[in-house]
């Protein structure tokens, strides 16, 4: 998170982290397509020829805080692939919150579990504590053949602490969900860290309701 108290401006950093082409930029073009343009900035893809990321992508959403106040979240993907792991580090340097994006696909259960690994390792290596980091699961592509089961995924859900989303991001289904969920566990972290409340006079419960309202709007808008 960065502060800047003379404009005002709390920054929050959030990543979208998975293996090779589980859905991350999709993820974020959903995102962009689904909130209002006063909410959300300009998308910045960066493509290879492959259709795989080959840096980072990265899409600003400006929420009203209040009091004068603005809170910028800052979405960014990883690359998945094994080779651009000093890129993935890289991004998640100053992560508040981490979404894992996971493809539902059984063939894809290794390549999760090694994404997930790997997420955990990068996090400790930039010294943030991957126990009590924010961290929030989708299963993307539930539309496929051949994923995991709801009630596998309901199963891994209760066992684990972080709470998990299904989606079909291609078409923005659950995405917003994703993104709220993310947010919200965020916030109450980066509240209990840093009294949020005392410094800004920034309620948690008042600005996630706005969040969760400004994003309402955005899908009424579809
Ligand atoms: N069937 C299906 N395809 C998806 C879904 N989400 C993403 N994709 C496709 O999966 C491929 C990789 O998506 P992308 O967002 O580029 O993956 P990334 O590597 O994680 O950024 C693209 O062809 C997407 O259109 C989904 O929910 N269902
Ligand atoms: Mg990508």
């Amino acid at each position: 998170m960065q502060v800047d108290f003379h404009g005002r401006e709390i920054t929050v950093k959030l990543v979208y982290y998975g293996p090779a082409l589980s859905g991350k930029t999709t993820n974020l073009q959903a995102i962009h397509q689904l909130v209002t343009a006063e909410t959300a900035g300009r998308l910045m893809t960066l493509e290879t020829r492959d259709d795989r990321t080959l840096f980072f992508d990265l899409l600003p959403l400006t929420f009203s805080g209040g009091k004068n106040l603005q809170v910028r979240f800052k979405l960014f993907t990883v690359p998945g692939q094994v080779m651009h792991n000093a890129t993935r580090r890289l991004v998640l340097q100053g992560a508040d919150g981490t979404a894992f994006i996971a493809d539902s696909q059984k063939t894809e259960t290794k390549a999760n579990q090694q994404a997930f690994l790997n997420m955990r390792e990068n996090l400790s290596e930039n010294g943030i504590d991957p126990d009590s980091h924010p961290v929030v699961i989708q299963f993307n592509k539930r539309d496929l053949p051949g994923v995991r089961t709801d009630a596998e995924i309901d199963r891994m859900a209760s066992k684990g602490r972080e709470p998990v989303f299904k989606a079909v991001a291609i078409r923005g289904v659950g995405v917003i969900e994703t993104f709220l969920g993310l947010t919200e566990l965020t916030w109450r972290h980066l509240e209990a860290k840093h009294q949020l409340h005392e410094k800004f006079g920034l309620e948690p419960e008042e600005f996630l309701s706005t969040v969760r309202e400004r994003l309402g709007i955005g899908r009424a808008a579809e």
